[in-house]
């Protein structure tokens, strides 16, 4: 078969962002397009050539052309062996899994995560290391390098591959292998949890659970854990078909854009137990009977209680959470004994730590959660870990939750979210803010003092890497913060996101509604930043 070299010019640099390419599906059709950035990946990583590489995405529009494309360019550029998931689908975190336990060299990742799906909304793309995690800054800078001066791309003329066919098949000289998506991660899940305990929790006849997919790509994985394997009521995953526009909906696991399952959770027959994912499979989020648990809560609570279930019984060996996630992992480190690292926003940053085996656990406020098992965050991992941890615990969500604030005390937690800003508007708060840091150690806003004031940098303990402008922290002589941070991940104008938290020993307190609690430094933050002045929003526009 031969192989075709076609000229093309660079699209100014396509430039990763918080995780990997994310862009408008029309940006992704124009011709030459995602085949610049393939190649890309393909010239900057020669170990890909007589290599191996997993390929697989959420489902979303674009999905299915877009494998077709990767599979003639990674054949034309002599990939020897490629993994398929059925249909084209995979989890972000079963590619992970996928890249370990057949030892390829990486993965390419097909997703825009919590993004809407649909000709008119966003795809993406990323590549992940041979550890199984998101490739490192140093190589998405060189990939991204790349992709200014690249002038020709390698590809096949082939028709386009079946991809709902399991088997192996060849493109040239490579062979593709197309998987079940969901087999190699459901046992992992059963290597690391007690799937007798789940079970019977199951069948006590006490236990009311929805797990909501959102249309998005946990459906197969949910209905098979849960309700196949686990013996879950049929049901119990809702909105499990996966969907090419996730249904029309935001297929992001938080209190606004999983109304239906909030719902469920509320009132005199509300569930027991909710849980949702979002579009690729990688976030979570927790609920009880009239209770919802913060993904910093949630870090916090699962490293207390790791030790109680059997993937982690020897206990943990450090935590790292990402910077403006809340200090809660911080306090139950300092219980243990253990170390407790702030990375920069990404899952990129938790890497170096989990293969050096620094660390067991790490989290993100942004509804992520994972642990040494993949490289990725892991949706429906955290769900099985709070299932598990139900059933030993005998406990309902709400009990473990304030019974783990009177022993550490609460950090409130709320991250307030402006998006679509003008992007020069959001550059000039920014701009404004960073003025302001050097004079404000000392200074009193409000009944806080400053203790501190910075542009977050990241020395990474393992390769000596540095990230810097990672976002800029204010905390205060309480323990209180103030974190302000431009997305990386939007599509529209900027995004621009304030995260606050302040702690709270006292049991009496820990009740409060978390808005009103946390007002007097909401208004801190709006007013240093001159928040309405510069972007004319009064208020955010999403409220977790
Ligand atoms: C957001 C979150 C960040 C997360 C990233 C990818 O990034 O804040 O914590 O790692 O999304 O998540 P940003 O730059 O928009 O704040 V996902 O589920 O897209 O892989
Ligand atoms: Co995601």
């Amino acid at each position: 078969m031969e192989t075709i070299r076609i000229a093309t010019t660079p699209f100014e640099g396509q430039r990763p962002g918080t995780s990997g390419l994310r862009k408008k599906v029309k940006v992704f059709q124009q011709p030459g397009y995602l085949e610049n950035f393939v190649q890309a990946i393909l010239d900057t990583l020669p170990e890909l050539q007589g290599g191996s590489l997993v390929v697989g995405g959420d489902g979303r529009y674009f999905n299915r052309e877009a494998i077709q494309v990767i599979l003639r360019l990674a054949a034309a550029n002599g990939v020897r062996r490629l993994i398929v998931g059925r249909g084209g689908l995979f989890s972000t975190p079963a590619v992970s899994c996928v890249i370990r336990k057949h030892k390829t060299q990486g993965g390419i990742v097909l997703s825009a995560s919590h993004n809407p799906g649909g000709p008119d909304e966003d795809f993406g793309i990323k590549f992940n290391s041979a550890n199984g995690g998101p490739a490192p800054e140093s190589v998405t800078e060189a990939i991204f390098e790349r992709t200014k001066t690249i002038d020709r791309y390698l590809t096949l003329d082939t028709p386009p591959l079946d991809l709902d066919q399991l088997g192996t098949f060849t493109l040239g000289e490579t062979e593709i292998e197309i998987i079940d998506p969901v087999s190699d991660y459901a046992d992992l899940m059963e290597a690391l949890f007690d799937f007798d305990a789940i079970h019977h929790l199951f069948n006590s006849g006490h236990f009311q659970m929805r797990f909501d997919a959102m249309h998005a790509i946990t459906g197969p994985y949910a209905v098979e854990i849960l309700e196949n394997r686990l013996g879950a009521a049929p049901g119990t995953v809702m909105n499990g078909v996966p969907l090419e526009d996730f249904g029309g909906g935001h297929p992001d696991p938080n209190l606004a854009h999983a109304q239906e399952l909030v719902a469920l959770t509320q009132g005199k027959d509300g569930l027991d137990f909710g849980a949702a994912s979002d579009g690729d499979g990688d976030r979570n989020m927790i609920l009880g009977h009239d209770c919802f648990v913060t993904p910093s809560d949630s870090l916090a609570i699962l490293a207390a209680n790791a030790h109680l279930l059997p993937g982690y019984r020897q206990g943990i060996r450090g935590i790292a959470r990402s910077m403006p996630t809340s200090q809660a992992a911080n306090r139950v480190a300092d219980f243990l004994g253990i170390e407790c690292f702030e990375t920069p926003t990404g899952w990129k940053f938790f890497g170096n730590l989990l293969d050096a085996g620094r660390i067991t656990l790490c989290g993100e406020e942004s509804f992520g959660t994972g642990s040494d098992h993949v490289r990725e965050k892991d949706g429906l991992w955290a769900v099985l870990f709070w299932l598990n941890l139900l059933a030993v615990r005998q406990q309902s969500v709400a009990e473990i939750l304030t019974d783990h604030w009177r022993r550490f005390g609460r950090n409130f937690y709320t991250r307030h979210d402006y998006e679509a800003v003008d992007l020069a508007a959001a550059a000039g708060l920014v701009d404004h803010l960073r003025r302001l840091l050097p004079d404000l150690p000392g200074r009193q806003l409000g009944a806080e003092i400053v203790s501190y004031a910075d542009d977050f940098a990241y020395t990474d303990p393992i390769d000596g890497s540095v990230s810097e402008h990672q976002g800029l922290r204010i905390g205060f002589e309480s323990g209180a913060r103030i974190v302000y941070r431009l997305s990386g991940t939007g599509t529209s104008g900027a995004t621009l996101r304030v995260y606050l938290e302040y702690f709270e020993p006292d049991p009496m307190l820990h009740q409060r509604d978390t808005q009103e609690a946390m007002r007097p430094l909401i208004l801190i933050a709006r007013e240093l930043a001159q928040i309405e002045a510069r972007t004319g929003r009064a208020e955010p526009d999403v409220v977790t």
